[in-house]
């Protein structure tokens, strides 16, 4: 990790540099996958497993039998704490739930809005190496809050021909049926274009490499919207002399050992507190299965040394990071000043790992700086909120000659004529 000291404003940007996503090369790649998957359906999603998975799969779909062999393999203690999670995220996406509204805005117009649920949503959830059983969770659970009608989810089959039983397990538990084995950007066609195995969907959500990245890209082009942009996970942690060095490491490497392109940035106040973690971080890292992963991560992350508290919380606001760690003594006040964050964790008892896993946030969360105009997925995320009005003849009395004026100065007679025909008719059969 570099350590950078006091750095001008002028050189935050290419300091905290996120790495480059080449995804210009990427759709290259991903278009011709789009367009087979769209000619040939099933039949395309079977040739790409055995090319890309190398795995012959016969039935797309996992079937009943499959689902109870994967609850067979998933061992108690898993089972448990997974139900844990699943009440503590049901319940603080429960409460996320928002009331339809209906007002009398003046006499006689009424306005209305209402929650209703995106009806197709796609899950991708990736497998390889470490399988994010946890995302179904955090994405099945506000589906099913919200009450959309279709939920599929695709999750590559490993070379047995099998979802990881930890995934099939999970999707079961919260009731998805279509489980489809199907990963990668052949999954995302499939939920873009609909095959004879995939339903066509209104929505994909879900983290992924760069060709999933890619291809739910490709797949807002073809009149289906996405979660959010993404790009490799990332943790600020901010710390002080408050904080505890190796929980602060603890927290850095949790994210490093995600992917090769993590990124991860510590924020001190003084070089001590930087310089006291970092070692922490060298120790913990030789321990850690995933330490490869990590250590090229690490490469590509920066401890920033900032004494000026309102110079670190300007470079966290600019960074915009996707999970940010707060272990300073005056926690509430530099909170109070963050406007650009996925997700934000306080104090050193509250690590990341429990936002990812089971404190009942969700964590599929902005990365790349998208946390300035981004939120994470919540309940939200998988409804559309329509509204109403109805207007009684005293009503459109009471706010008809408005329409009238503003029609007639935008030049828009008919839209006038809407208005004054009713007005009209009401008088002449008053
Ligand atoms: N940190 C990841 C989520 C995750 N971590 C799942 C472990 N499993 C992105 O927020
Ligand atoms: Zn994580």
């Amino acid at each position: 990790m570099r350590v950078i000291t006091n750095p001008s404003q002028s050189e935050w940007k290419k300091e905290l540099a996120r790495p480059v996503q080449k995804m210009k090369e990427i759709q290259k790649i991903v278009k011709p996958i789009m367009r087979k998957v769209k000619r040939q359906g099933d039949k395309a999603l079977i040739k790409f497993a055995l090319e890309y998975d190398h795995v012959e799969i016969r039935d797309l779909l996992v079937s009943p039998e499959e689902v109870a062999e994967a609850k067979a393999k998933v061992d108690d203690s898993l089972k448990a704490a997974i139900q844990i999670a699943r009440v503590n995220i049901e319940k603080f996406h429960k409460a996320q739930a928002t009331e339809d509204l209906s007002m009398e805005v003046m006499e006689g117009v009424t306005c209305m809005r209402r929650s209703v649920a995106i009806q197709k949503v796609g899950l991708y959830i990736p497998g390889g190496t470490a399988p994010l059983f946890s995302t179904v969770l955090m994405l099945g659970i506000p589906a099913n809050l919200a009450g959309c009608k279709e939920i599929v989810l695709c999750s590559p089959p490993n070379k047995e021909g099998k979802i990881h039983p930890a995934i099939v397990y999970t999707a079961d538990l919260i009731g998805i049926t279509k489980i489809v084995k199907v990963g990668g950007a052949q999954a995302i066609a499939a939920m873009t274009h609909g095959t004879e195995t995939v339903p066509k969907v209104d929505k994909i959500f879900g983290p992924g490499n760069q060709y999933v990245t890619a291809a739910k890209q490709l797949a807002t082009k073809k009149g289906i919207t996405i979660d959010m942009p993404a790009g490799p996970s990332e943790v600020l942690v901010y710390a002080d002399e408050t904080a505890i060095p190796a929980f602060v490491a603890a927290d850095l490497l949790s994210q490093a050992e995600h992917g090769v392109d993590s990124q991860v940035i510590l924020v001190t106040n003084t070089k001590e507190v930087a310089e006291k973690a970092l070692r922490q971080v060298e120790m913990q890292l030789e321990k850690l299965p995933r330490q490869v992963i990590a250590a090229k991560a690490l490469s590509n992350s920066v401890a920033v040394i900032m004494p000026d508290q309102q110079q670190a919380i300007d470079l966290i606001n600019e960074y915009a990071p996707e999970h940010l760690i707060i272990a300073v003594k005056n926690e509430d006040e530099i909170i109070k000043n963050i406007v650009n964050a996925g997700s934000v964790f306080i104090g050193n008892y509250t690590p990341e790992s429990a936002g990812d896993y089971a404190s009942g946030t969700n964590h599929t969360l902005p990365t790349y700086g998208y946390a300035r105009n981004y939120s994470g997925v919540s309940l939200d995320s998988f409804v559309k909120k329509i509204t109403y009005q109805k207007i009684s003849p005293r009503g459109i009395q009471n706010l008809g000659p408005t329409i009238e004026v503003m029609a007639g100065n935008e030049q828009l007679e008919a839209h006038k004529n809407a208005v004054s025909l009713r007005l009209k008719y009401l008088k002449d059969n008053a």
